[in-house]
Formats: structure tokens, sequence, C-alpha cells
């Protein structure tokens, strides 16, 4: 093709995808899918992808390779349905940019230029993961994953990292003031901002962890108060939900987006890890806590709520799904924002009361067999309209 009806033909691919309607597929009534992802890689503007100009780019290639579009903060702003990606180019490095939506599921289009997020202290080789935060005290907070090569690596191991919270705030998504680094003992990847004052304190959902990958003697999500976002230290943290053998959160769990606040407690959305012969297996589970403490959990229903399904097992990291998003709408509605795979992002829809629903009355894991079939039981016994 020659370069204009190459231009022409990328264009035209380029707004089919953008204007695909997407429908719900009916699925296990506590939410649905939705058949297409919401944004894939091809949905980042061609202007960050091809140098446009004939003269310099005669065979119109790609300049700037978009890998994955994976793991976004989620936020209703103004009416505006916002998600602030992890894009991840062809070099393994990943940014932030914002993508909006009129009504959440549709139409997504990423805005035209990717965050800008000011540097603090040693320059980070890689940013991920961020989670979105409107506090009561007037910001949107995102809070994100900040990764170095860890200084202490003997020589030829190019692996070995240190994660740590990076903070930025905002009011417009445009502009971010970088805050300091949370500061922490152990390495932090999944941290996430409670959207209230806690005894008049910031409140911070943490995931200490021994090293880099294994969460080692720590593990679980952690609970820590803060005094300051701008200089914020967690001296002690205590995990509120813990990992279990032979459970879907057995090698490392993590919170997912903040929780949202219902009159019957507040909702969490998390993520399990556990190992397997064909590596690390992520899903999403959820768990209740109460509305006095939320650092109590009430109810946490057996098992995983969404695990990968058809295409979603297959991408650069498979049998992953993994979320740090959600909007709740004035109307009780939830849409699910997750990445499959580390490649691409789809949604759910639930609803508030659906969820809490979920959460209160789906028994919650036995920790071993019989008392799961006891459960089964307990089910078939009274659709069969007896009791024991
Ligand atoms: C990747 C993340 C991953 C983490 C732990 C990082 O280098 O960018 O996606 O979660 O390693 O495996
Ligand atoms: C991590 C996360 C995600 C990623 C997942 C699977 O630990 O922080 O960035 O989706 O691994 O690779």
């Amino acid at each position: 093709m020659n370069y204009k009806a190459r231009l022409a033909w990328l264009r035209g691919q380029h707004q089919e995808l953008l204007n695909r309607i997407n429908v719900p597929v009916e699925g296990n009534g506590i939410y649905e899918r939705y058949r297409y992802p919401v944004l894939t890689a091809e949905h980042t503007p061609l202007e960050w992808r091809y140098d446009l100009d004939e003269g310099s780019n005669p065979f119109l290639m790609e300049r700037f390779g978009i890998h994955a579009v994976l793991n976004p903060g989620a936020i209703k702003w103004n009416g505006r349905y916002l998600l602030a990606v992890r894009v991840e180019g062809a070099d393994r490095k990943s940014f932030f940019a914002i993508a909006e939506s009129p009504d959440g599921i549709n139409g997504f289009r990423f805005w035209d230029r990717p965050v800008v997020l000011p540097e603090y202290g040693e320059p980070a080789t890689n940013v991920y993961d961020m989670r979105l935060t409107a506090h009561e005290d007037g910001w949107v907070y995102g809070i994100f994953c900040v990764e170095r090569k860890d200084p202490c690596a003997g020589a030829g191991d190019f692996s070995s990292a240190v994660a740590a919270a990076g903070v930025a705030r905002t009011k417009d998504f445009v502009h971010w003031e970088r805050l300091p680094d949370i500061v922490s003992k152990c390495q932090q990847r999944n941290v996430v901002l409670h959207p209230e004052f806690v005894d008049g304190k910031y409140a911070l959902y943490t995931r200490p962890q021994d090293g880099f990958i294994q969460a080692g003697n720590a593990g679980g999500i952690g609970w820590a108060l803060v005094s300051s976002m701008e200089d914020a230290v967690i001296n002690g943290e205590r995990i509120i939900n813990h990992r279990f053998y032979h459970t879907i959160k057995e090698s490392k769990n993590g919170e997912g987006p903040h929780p949202l606040k219902t009159p019957q407690g507040w909702l969490h959305l998390a993520h399990g890890v556990r190992a397997c012969a064909s590596g690390l297996r992520y899903v999403l589970y959820m768990y209740m806590t109460s509305l006095e403490d939320p650092a109590v959990v009430i109810a946490e229903p057996a098992g995983l709520l969404l695990a990968p399904e058809g295409d979603e097992y297959v991408g650069d990291v498979m049998n992953v799904v993994f979320s740090n998003g959600w909007i709740a709408d004035e109307d009780g509605r939830v849409l699910i924002y997750y990445a499959s795979s580390d490649t691409r992002i789809h949604v759910a829809e639930s609803s508030i009361d659906r969820l809490v629903d979920y959460c209160l009355h789906t028994e919650p894991d036995g920790m071993r067999t019989a008392l799961s079939v006891e459960r089964l039981n307990r089910l078939i016994d009274k659709n069969n309209g007896k009791a024991f």
C-alpha cells in the first residue's frame, strides 16, 4: 500500500474500533461481562504510534510501539468516566494516560497526551497500577507502584527490583503534584488510599512484602493510618485480610481499588494469587468490612469472583485478571474495570445491591473439602425443599 492508502486504512480501522458498541453477556447473576475489551493497545491514538510525516516515515511504520493497556484506576469525574490507564510500550516501560467515556462502557478515548508525572527521588525505572481516590480532603490522589532496580543486586542480576508506593495528586487529571513516596520498612506494590479520614488520619490499605515477588512472612492486605499524605510514613500496619493455605490467595493478595461505601458496610475488591504449574494465577475476589471500622472484615464469600475466561487467558502474562479500578454510579450501578493477562482492559457491570447480596449471602470458605461438601448439600437440600 502506498502512504496515502495506508493512512486511510489505518484511520478507518482505528475509527471502527473506537466506535464499536459493546454488549453485555448474561452470566452468573453477580455481574455481567461485556463482550469486547473497552480498551486495547490499538485504541491508543495513531499520533502516539506513528510519525505521520511521509517525508520522515515513508513506510508509515510504527515509531513508538504500544504493546498493552492494562490495570486502570477509575473515577467518575464531573459526570465523565475516567480511567488512569497503565500504557505499556514495546520497550516494557509503562506510563499513565487518561481515557474518557461518556457512559463508562462505550466510546473510551485517550486524551491527547499521556500524563507527565513529576519524578521523586531516585528516578523510577517504571510506574504502574494507579489507584485513584477522591479524598474528602478535596484532592484526587493517585497511588501507584514505583519500581527501581535493586541497588543491592549482584553483578549480572538484572531482575531484582525494589517496589515502593508513589503518590501524586491532582484536581484536573492534567497537572499532577508529586508527593514523596510512602516510607515503609517493606516493599509495597498495592497501596490504596481510603476515601475518608479515620480518626482524623489518612487510612491506607497496604501489602507489605518481604521481597519484590514473594509476600514472605508478611503478606496479606494491611491497614495503616498516617497523619499526612505529604510525607506519609507507615509505622506499623496490621493485616486485615489474610492469605490462607489452599485458597485462591495462597501466595499473594492485594487490595484493588478503594472500597465502596454502602449502608451495610464497605465493599472491597481484591486480587488473589496462587502458584501452579503454569505460573502465578491471578483472580479477583471480594470481602466486606464494617462501617464503624473499615479494618474489620464482616463477610468474605468463598473463593473467586472473577477469573480469566476464553480469550482473557491469552496475553503477555497468561492466566491473570487484575483490577485496581471500579466506579459506583449514583443509581447504584457498579462498573468493574479489569485487565486480562496484562494486555487489555474489560468492564463487568453489577450493582451495589447485587455485590452486597453476594458478599453477605454467599457462604464463606470452610477451608477444607468436607465443609465445602456440607455447604453444597445445604444448598441442594434447600432446593429440594428439605432441611437437615
Ligand atoms: C511488572 C508488574 C508485575 C511485577 C511483579 C513488574 O516488573 O511490571 O506487572 O506485577 O513485576 O511480577
Ligand atoms: C502484579 C501486579 C500487576 C500485574 C500482575 C500480573 O504483581 O502489580 O501489575 O497485573 O502482577 O503480572
